[in-house]
């Protein structure tokens, strides 16, 4: 195929990272001239970013890339690849615009991307069983977090690019960053959604108590924080509901603790939902190792085994990847158990600084 020899080309070109201050000043000034170097600036490094997932994509190791999702994941790759470099160079307002369709377009056939990783995973976890070998899967492991952080900055890219057209912005809103974000109001709503959901599947859900400063705010992404929170609080709140299901004792409240720092915005969630042992924290983490269901409406012959437990475990992705967003703007994700007991998850937000994006 001649496309994959450009690219190669463009997969070994240099990536460049920006900052979240530089998004922040180019996003609240949405003149002409800047739409048109935010254009110009997607048309040459999305093709350069987008190559790179692609090359990997191809080369993964246990026989990955032939999975039937992650053929499928690579063919959307390749198309929005060939998107872009079929583009013309942008040289006025009307292919600003015409890109600017493009882009979107891209943006929404890899939606799907994450659970048709997991499920590409689960494809190959299922040929794993049959011959027993022992493998080694941090390669694959390495190469997911690589490929779903790219992503992350891949669609903030994008996303920040489309914003600018919105007509009446928010004026503390630069694309999706959100120049005065209250931690605990994003919070609040996260634990909403979770117990929501928990209630969905148990007809019950543990209470969430809040501590922090409900006038305290700072620039960040709310919807990555969203993410994040929620994907936390499922966890406790599942763990908890498991623990005291039926137990005629109350269920310990999970409690939530945000603390403004000067470098970080911690917050520590803490749960009583018996804790795991020390051996099986590292698994937290493993995109192989999760336990959850596939999304059954995605896997075709999925057998279903535990119906009941599909929302809430997710894709099994969840924790993984909730620790590469906290990772992109610089902060982390720390999880510390005590066996019998509960556990606490610590999640730290690098205050936006000048720290370039992570690029894999
Ligand atoms: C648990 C297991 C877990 C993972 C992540 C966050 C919280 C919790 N609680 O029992």
């Amino acid at each position: 195929k001649k496309v994959m020899e450009e690219v190669h080309q463009w997969g070994s070109m240099k990536q460049h990272g920006v900052t979240l201050k530089y998004m922040m000043e180019f996003g609240s000034n949405p003149t002409d001239k800047n739409l048109l170097l935010s254009a110009q600036f997607l048309h040459s490094e999305l093709p350069i970013r987008i190559a790179r997932r692609s090359i990997e994509l191809e080369n993964l190791p246990c026989g990955l890339s032939q999975k039937p999702a992650v053929l499928k994941v690579r063919d959307w790759y390749l198309d929005s690849f060939r998107d872009l470099r079929s583009f013309r160079e942008i040289k006025d307002m009307s292919d600003e615009k015409e890109f600017t369709k493009i882009i979107k377009a891209i943006k929404v056939r890899h939606d799907n991307v994450v659970p048709t990783m997991a499920l590409g995973v689960s494809q190959l976890k299922r040929t794993m069983n049959a011959n027993t070998a022992i493998e080694d899967h941090t390669e694959i492991h390495e190469f997911l977090d690589r490929f779903f952080l790219s992503r992350i900055g891949i669609r903030m890219l994008i996303g920040q690019h489309l914003e600018l057209h919105k007509p009446n912005p928010n004026p503390n809103c630069v694309g999706c960053i959100h120049t005065k974000m209250s931690p605990l109001d994003v919070t609040r709503n996260a634990i909403e959604d979770a117990r929501a959901m928990c209630y969905r599947e148990y007809g019950n859900a543990p209470e969430v108590t809040i501590y922090g400063d409900p006038d305290f705010t700072f620039p960040y992404v709310p919807i990555h924080l969203h993410h994040m929170v929620f994907e936390l609080v499922k966890n406790s709140l599942r763990a908890v509901q498991e623990r005291f299901m039926d137990d005629d004792r109350v269920a310990p409240p999970i409690r939530i603790i945000i603390a403004d720092g000067i470098e970080d915005v911690t917050i520590k969630i803490s749960d009583e939902g018996g804790g795991i042992p020390r051996s099986g924290l590292p698994k937290l983490f493993t995109y192989l190792y999760s336990t959850a269901r596939t999304n059954p409406l995605l896997d075709e012959d999925s057998d279903l085994g535990i119906a009941n437990t599909v929302t809430m475990a997710g894709y099994g992705h969840g924790l993984p990847i909730s620790r590469l967003y906290a990772k992109y703007f610089g902060g982390d994700l720390q999880i510390l158990s005590m066996e019998g007991y509960g556990t606490d998850a610590y999640l730290h937000l690098c205050r936006l600084g000048d720290s370039e994006e992570p690029l894999p």
